[in-house]
This record gives structure tokens, sequence and C-alpha cells, in this order.
């Protein structure tokens, strides 16, 4: 018969018990009155602390105020912040309102606001003064998180709304939260639709039962630097941590030397990184004048972490456990993270990404037959689970493409899984292109760039970079008679993208090497240099 075996790989620890039918608000404070004064947040930004019981009646209130300014069930709101008590209060006060949160990058250019401002169906952007004017001509409603400016709300009118004007919504566990963007496997960026559900149980995997896999409770404080715009941050710092009771140390942007003060005030016992900070740690020689002692775990995720830089790292900080943890912001997030960070851990191999979580289920498949592959083979990984996305939103194309009709989703990650359910990500068979652990979709950069009259032909492609992982560079066909430069194609594209999008290098040719449909044979290009 044509039955196959099919090879699935489970976490090593057992499934639990996992609350999914709560709302995401209700869920991550369900506990707070066993820790009601405990800090929940410092940002450190001001200096200024927030308890865990005030967070939760903050949470009220914003509910109540986002009610009173005609936020409706469903309805739409965006952040458009930098990590701040702010961006915590407001998007736990969304959920339980039932609305919808989509987050983008305060950095992003009107071109690219406007974009998922307006398919995402956005009618309130909660965001700083400096950003206002890139929302010009939008048909929004602004509010301001800092001073109070002429003409638009103040957070105030959220933070100080009367609690008892909570309303009672019945929020059900397939209800869209929270609408990250991301362009997946191929093309543009997408609105993805991660439930209650979908992200209950992701918080759930990492936290929750008697031996939890991410192993954080309320002795804990996590470094919380990484963007919480980003799914990474949101999800396995802010609302792991939240659920778990932990205290968060916010800051608004990267810089090493506060960051390293910041760890050694506050003891902070957990440090969820990026590759590039990772780096900044195990090689900056100012790391030295600081007392680091209070670390315990370091996970680094969101990009490649190199071999070499593992190794340096744990030479700098040996009493730290660094591990990774894999995640992709369709697949709810979190696919895989490191056993070193279980209750009970498990020794790990360097290089791996992890092993996947509890309550999921993987495939690692031939990328040729789609043949579900078994023990150190490599192939695509695939997930399947009631943490993954509900689709893209308003894109069944796209979300037939991605998750296949057994339930899984196809990650474009090429990686095998060792005998002690280790995985290890050898490849990718998408088109990202991934700068400090931020998405650069290439399909993007090829429309700005073919935007201009003077290029007939263009495709980006990754180059290796030591410091960001990967850099985009652009192949480009002048148009007939036309004599565009490196520095202004460049300047083109800078001035239309966030800085990350960046093009680095462009080299001049005279076609792109396409298939018969016409689509770039990206890895051919990659392969001429
Ligand atoms: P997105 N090693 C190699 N590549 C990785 C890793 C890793 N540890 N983690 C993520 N990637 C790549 O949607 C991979 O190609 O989400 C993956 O498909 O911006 C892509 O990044 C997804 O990019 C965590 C830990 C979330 C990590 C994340 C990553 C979210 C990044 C929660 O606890």
């Amino acid at each position: 018969s044509d039955q196959v075996q099919e090879f699935i790989f489970r976490s090593k620890l057992p499934d639990i018990y996992i609350a999914n039918h709560m709302p995401l608000t209700d869920y991550c404070l369900e506990k707070v009155t066993q820790w009601p004064d405990k800090v929940c947040l410092i940002d450190g930004n001001t200096g200024r602390e927030y308890s865990y019981s005030e967070m939760e009646l903050t949470s009220r209130r914003v509910a109540a105020g986002l009610a009173k300014i005609g936020v409706e069930q469903g309805g739409v709101i965006a952040l458009l912040l930098p990590n701040c008590a702010e961006f915590v209060q407001v998007f736990l006060g969304a959920a339980k309102r039932g609305a919808i949160v989509t987050t983008a990058n305060p950095f992003y250019t009107s071109t690219e606001l406007e974009k998922q401002i307006i398919s995402s169906g956005a009618t309130v952007v909660v965001t700083q003064s400096r950003y206002i004017e890139k929302l010009a001509g939008l048909n929004i409603q602004i509010i301001v998180v800092d001073q109070y400016a002429d003409g638009y709300l103040h957070v105030s009118a959220l933070l100080e709304a009367d609690e008892a004007e909570c309303p009672a919504v019945d929020i059900h566990p397939d209800d869209i939260v929270c609408l990250p963007y991301s362009s997946g496997t191929t093309g543009l960026p997408k609105g993805v639709m991660l439930t209650h559900k979908s992200l209950v149980t992701s918080v759930a995997q990492q936290v929750d039962g008697e031996v939890p896999h991410f192993n954080i409770n309320v002795e804990d404080t996590l470094m919380c630097v990484l963007p919480m715009f980003h799914i990474y941050s949101l999800n396995s710092i802010l609302l792991c941590g939240l659920r778990a009771g932990a205290t968060l140390v916010i800051m608004a942007k990267f810089e090493l030397s506060k960051l390293l003060e910041f760890i050694q005030k506050y003891k902070v016992t957990m440090g969820p990184f990026v590759p590039p900070i990772v780096l900044a740690i195990a090689k900056n020689p100012i790391v030295e004048n600081y007392d680091l002692s209070s670390i315990k775990m370091i996970m680094s995720g969101a990009a490649p972490l190199g071999k070499e830089l593992e190794d340096a790292f744990r030479a700098r900080l040996p009493n730290a456990i660094l591990g990774q943890g894999y995640g992709m912001t369709e697949a709810g997030p979190v696919l895989a993270m490191s056993l070193a960070f279980a209750k009970r851990p498990f020794p790990v191999k360097p290089g791996s990404c992890g092993t996947v979580v509890r309550n999921a289920e993987v495939k690692i498949i031939d990328t040729e037959t789609g043949m579900s592959l078994s023990y150190n083979q490599p192939g695509e990984i695939c997930i399947r689970g009631p943490q993954i996305m509900k689709g893209y939103l308003n894109n069944p194309e796209a979300t037939a493409y991605t998750i296949d009709k057994d339930g899984f989703l196809h990650t474009g990650d090429v990686a095998f899984i060792d005998e002690e359910e280790e995985m290890f990500i050898v490849d990718r068979v998408k088109e990202i292109i991934k700068y400090k652990g931020f998405q650069v979709p290439p399909a993007e950069l090829e429309a700005v760039l073919l935007s201009h009259q003077q290029i007939q032909d263009a495709a980006v492609v990754s180059r290796k970079d030591e410091v960001a992982g990967e850099v985009p560079v652009a192949i480009v066909v002048r148009s007939p008679g036309c004599t565009i430069t490196e520095d202004e194609v460049k300047d083109h594209v800078a001035k239309r993208v966030v800085f990350y999008k960046k093009i680095h290098d462009v080299y001049f040719a005279d076609s792109i090497p396409k298939s018969a449909s016409g689509k770039i044979l990206r890895k051919d290009i990659t392969l001429k240099f």
C-alpha cells in the first residue's frame, strides 16, 4: 500500500494541561493575587517601578478607556513604541478589551507604516510625539504616550479611565489578539493572526507545568532590551515573564554599557538576547568592569548563533547557562528551546537551537519528496499544535501555502534532529534575510528598486556579515541607456525603508537569473560571489 511511516518528533518532557480557553490577559495575570506587591516592571528609561497589582488594575482601566474612545471588541490598534511601560499597559488593556494589537517598529518610514496600518485596519495608533509626523494623512486616532500634544489624545485617557467601566466581553479562544507582520517563507509582509489560544498555548509550553521547559519564576529578573514590537520579546520575555511573576527590566534601546549597568544594578538573572548582543558581551572589553554574577541563563534566538561565538561567550561567563530559542512569528512563535533552561535541565550540545516545546509535533520533511524523515536527516521543519497562527490576515492563498491540510506549518528552515531530540538548523529554504534578527524581505526591497525608472530589473539576496549575521545586497540591471550609480541605488532604497533594510552593496548585471515561471533563482545568485 502507499501507507508510509510518519516520523513525528516530540518533547522529552511530558505534555501538560494548558488553560488555553482563557483570554490572554487573564491567563498572564492569573496568579497576581499570589504576588500583588511584587515588582512587575522596572522602566529603565525612567527608573519607575510598577507592581503586579498595579499592572492588573491598569489593564482594566485601559480596557475601559479604549471602549470609551470607541475601540470595539475585534477593533485593531497599532502600537508604535519602543520598550516602555505604556507598551505593556496598553497591550494588556487592549487584549482585555478583546481588541487586536498590531505592533510596528517606530523607526519604520511613513511608507512602511502606512502599509501596515491600512492592511491591518488599525483605527488607533499609540505612539510617542516624535513619530506623529510619520502618520500624517492616515485616517486614524493618535494617542500620545509622552507629552501632551495639541489635537491628540494623551495616554492618560486610557491609564486613568474608570476600571468600573471595564467592559464585560466574551472573548473566544480563536479570537485574534495580536497581529505582528511577517513575510514568512515568501513575498511581502503579511498580518500574522495570533489568537488568545495561540499565545496562551505558546507561553504555557514554555513556563507552565511541574517541570517547565523555560524555568523562570517569581525570583527571576528578566532583561527586556529586545523590542517588544517583535514577537520574540513580546512572547518569551513579556508574556512569559508576567505569567511566571518575574520582574522585567525594560530598556528602550540597546546600549552595551547601560545594559551591563542594569544587569549589575537590578541583579538580572535571565538575558534573552539575539546573536549581536551575545557577540558584544563575549568580545567587548568593558564587560570586565561589571559584576554580572547574578546572570543564570542567557538565551540567543531569532537568528543563527555561530559556534565560535558560543565558545567565546562560555569562556567569558562560565557560570551562566547559554542556550538557544528557535521561533518564527507564524509558529506562535516558539518551536524549540534549549532543555538546559528546564527546571530539571538536560545536558545539551553546542550549536543546537533546542528541543521542540511540549504539546506540539514536529516533522522534518524531505524538501523534494515531502516525506517525513527520521533522526539525523536534514529537511524542512514543520510544526503542528494549538500555538501556531490562525493564518495570514485576508490572505487565504498565503495561509494555504504555509499551513498544509494536515495542520502542519512549514517554516522554510532546514534542520535535523539527533537521537537526544536536539534540533540543529543547517540551512534556510526561504527568501527572508535576517539582519540582527530583524526580518528583511527581499521582495519588498525588489519592489522599491523597481520603482526607480533607471532600474529595469533587480534581485536582493543575503550576504554573511560578522556583526549583523546577514545583510541585504542588490543585483541591479540598469534600464537601457541609464547610468544610475551604486550610491544612487542605495540612497533610493535608504529613503524608503527602516535602517536595517538598507542595501549594503550593489552589483550591476546584464540580467537576473530566473526560472521559466519568472521566479528569481536566488541560490544561483548567491553562488556568484
Ligand atoms: P521571525 N537559529 C537560527 N535561526 C533562527 C533561530 C535560531 N535560534 N530563531 C529564529 N531563526 C530564524 O518570524 C529562522 O529562519 O521570528 C526563523 O524561521 O522574525 C526565522 O528566524 C523567524 O523569524 C523565542 C526565540 C521567538 C526566538 C524567537 C524568534 C522569533 C523570530 C521566541 O523564544
